[in-house]
């Protein structure tokens, strides 16, 4: 197998989940700042031409976080982090969908349209008139999810899993974005805080995040 790997929170939420399961792959750096990621040969494997990317060992190629976690998950049960009963797993991929729908999503495309608008108007229709919007919508719905946290450890209860995984990479990097946790959220904010503690949360940062000053 053969990890794609850059700088950004889609791959750092890849490298926090290897973390947390101990699992090392071999990785291939790419430069997303110099589009590397958009042009052959890298399309010509994931198409999608985002990161980040797992080659397998019979020469497929998978984008897509989500479906790279399914696949070794499935491949490395243990420790779970989609679940290890149909119930657990159900309930993971509501809150992953959730998640992912309803707030970072909005958030990232919230940063594309605006901070992110010079890096990103030549690789895809980029609608700065939207941007406002959607940040708005990811505070809408991360007061949303405040209200929901009462009690919980984690996004799903008491289990650490996957939606907090992408939940925790997208907030840290849209906190350096203009994008912070609204202090009034105390819940969002303590579970924030539950899982930065985590050796993960920092040993996922890449190398260059300091420096190009984005948490990913
Ligand atoms: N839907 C994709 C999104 C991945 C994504 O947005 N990756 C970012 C890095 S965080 C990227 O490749 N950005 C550079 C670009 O889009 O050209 C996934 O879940 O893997």
């Amino acid at each position: 197998m053969l990890l794609y790997n850059s700088l950004g929170p889609n791959p750092r939420s890849m490298r926090m989940f290897l973390a947390e399961k101990g699992i090392t792959i071999p990785t291939r750096e790419l430069d997303i700042l110099a589009a590397e990621n958009r042009k052959p040969p890298y399309t010509e494997r994931n198409p999608g031409g985002q990161m980040p990317a797992l080659e397998l060992d019979n020469g497929k190629c998978i984008g897509e976080t989500v479906a790279i976690f399914e696949y070794l998950e499935e491949k490395h049960p243990n420790p779970p982090l989609i679940g290890s009963t149909p119930e657990e797993r159900a309930e993971t991929r509501q809150w992953q969908r959730r998640i992912e729908l309803q707030i970072t999503e909005h958030l990232y495309n919230g940063f594309r349209y605006a901070e992110g608008f010079e890096m990103f108007k030549t690789r895809m229709r980029v609608l700065p008139e939207a941007a406002p919007g959607l940040k708005q919508i990811v505070q809408d719905k991360l007061k949303w999810l405040e209200g929901l946290m009462d009690g919980k450890q984690f996004i799903v209860g008491e289990r650490f899993t996957i939606a907090d995984i992408i939940l925790y990479c997208a907030l840290d990097f849209g906190a350096g974005m203009g994008q912070p946790i609204d202090p009034s959220l105390t819940r969002v904010k303590a579970w924030f805080d539950r899982v930065d503690e985590r050796p993960s949360a920092k040993s996922s940062l890449h190398p260059s995040a300091a420096k190009v000053k984005m948490k990913g």
